[in-house]
């Protein structure tokens, strides 16, 4: 069986030859105009980054090389008794652009667990960190610290060859993936069962089965199932998401992977982007509150209008890119119209509700160009369900997720030697002599 190192010796050479051949036969080709709408409106629309493991269509969503979510729930492997997408399946998919063997999943899950252990020194600091900080900025701050083993540091001090980058970069990508479930249910049990102590890794579970034990939901097949899948549809959204687009610009500078990753992750805390998911139920709850049991259409309707008046956006609804209901939103949707059990609970009947009501309402409120829900609508409210509730820890969540994909594009930038990112600015001034 191919190591996932070996995998990607072997496709490597193949993409370094198609960007040679687009750098010296098309680098003068046109494939689009800059208007100033794009340098005043959030560089919005501009084709302007390359990425490789996913490309985002406004009406169809996400494809993962090509692979569109209901083909990775066909075709990538899930873990022993369960059926959704594991991390390690995507993160294969992400990184090489083709589909494991059910063999190399598994060697790839040990391989993560035998790296998974946090350095004593990141367990003490994380303890250190008061309980009131935000579940997201204490992983940041982790993540960050884990930069002292960094090899790709180490092997840059003492001088490596360009070529080698790469497999210094994946070294460190994967022992930060390995690391995060650790780090990552540390911080949830510190937080929120002080005196809990952390599990000890289980060599035999994968990735995410481990994230769920740590949490101590081990017994909770449903929760792990839901957190497996969840964490396979976040891992990638193309690379203009300002996480991945802020890994992206931090590693061109050769930073290593986990302060680039530490960076991203302070880009997921903001609430127009991850914090969303926190943010939705917060707004649900407060809804639920006002309307109280009778929870109709034309309640939510008020309710939705309430917030628009109140100047404030609807969280999990409106998208930079996409112009349709978010196709990992009907995803997880699908999840729970599978599972009866699902259907009586109020908090998710109500973000279902809401969904069936709010695009009509922002579609009269005018405003945002893309008025149906995106993946944060709905992803919180099953991990409520299924009983991990505090909801201030869900971008925790998404943040060891993201991982899949903007460490996959680290390991890919050196692999093609992309250069440091520097766009040109330009001031309001100087935006206007250019038009007049
Ligand atoms: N509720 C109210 N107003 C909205 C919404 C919304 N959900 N979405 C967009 N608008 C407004 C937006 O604030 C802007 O107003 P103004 O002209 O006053 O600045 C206007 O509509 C046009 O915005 P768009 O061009 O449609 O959206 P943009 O690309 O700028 O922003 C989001 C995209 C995602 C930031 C925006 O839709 C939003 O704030 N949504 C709510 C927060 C959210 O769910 N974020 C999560 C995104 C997914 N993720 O996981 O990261
Ligand atoms: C994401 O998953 O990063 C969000 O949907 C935001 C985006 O793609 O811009």
């Amino acid at each position: 069986t191919k190591s996932l190192k070996e995998t990607l010796q072997e496709v490597i050479p193949g993409k370094q030859e198609q960007l040679r051949k687009l750098k010296t036969e098309h680098a003068q080709a046109v494939i689009g105009d800059v208007k100033v709408e794009n340098i005043i409106g959030g560089m919005r629309g501009l084709k302007a980054m390359l990425w490789e493991a996913s490309v985002l269509d406004p009406n169809e969503g996400i494809r993962f090389h090509g692979l569109s979510i209901p083909d990775c729930r066909k075709v990538l492997p899930s873990a022993p008794g369960g059926k959704e997408i594991i991390a390690e399946s995507m993160l294969w998919l992400l990184m090489t652009g083709k589909v494991p063997s059910e063999a190399q999943t598994r060697q790839l899950s040990r391989e993560l667990a035998e790296k998974g252990e946090l350095p004593p020194f990141v367990e003490k600091l994380v303890d250190s960190l008061p309980a009131t900080l935000h579940p997201m900025t204490q992983l940041g701050i982790g993540v960050a610290a884990l930069n002292h083993d960094s090899v790709f540091q180490a092997a840059y001090e003492k001088g490596i060859k360009k070529s080698e980058y790469w497999t210094y970069m994946l070294d460190d990508c994967l022992n930060l993936i390995a690391r995060l479930p650790a780090l990552a249910a540390r911080i949830y049990l510190n937080v929120y069962q002080p005196g809990t102590p952390l599990p000890a890794i289980n060599k035999d579970l994968d990735l995410i089965g481990n994230y769920s034990t740590l949490l101590g939901f081990g017994d909770n097949h449903n929760l792990t199932e839901y957190l497996r899948l969840y964490i396979a549809l976040h891992g990638d959204h193309e690379g203009g998401n300002a996480s991945a687009h802020t890994a992206h610009l931090v590693g061109s500078t050769l930073s290593d992977p986990y302060l680039s990753y530490s960076a991203a992750l302070f880009a997921l805390a903001g609430p127009l982007h991850g914090l969303a998911n926190q943010e939705v139920l917060r707004w649900q709850f407060a809804m639920q509150e006002e309307i109280g049991s009778d929870v109709s259409h034309e309640k939510i309707k008020e309710y939705l209008w309430k917030t628009l008046k109140s100047g404030q956006v609807v969280p999990g609804y409106g998208h930079g890119v996409l112009r349709n209901p978010d196709p990992r939103f009907i995803a997880l949707q699908e999840f729970c119209d599978a599972r009866p059990e699902l259907h009586e609970s109020s908090i998710i009947q109500l973000v279902k509700k809401t969904s069936e009501v709010a695009p009509a309402v922002l579609k009269e409120h005018g405003k945002t160009k893309n008025p149906y829900p995106n993946v944060d609508a709905t992803s919180g409210c099953v991990l409520y369900h299924y009983g991990l509730k505090e909801f201030k820890y869900y971008t925790v969540i998404f943040g060891v997720s993201r991982a899949l994909g903007a460490l996959t594009q680290l390991v890919w930038a050196r692999a093609l030697g992309l250069p440091l990112e520097r766009p040109k600015s330009l001031s309001i001034d100087a935006l206007e002599k250019l038009i007049t």
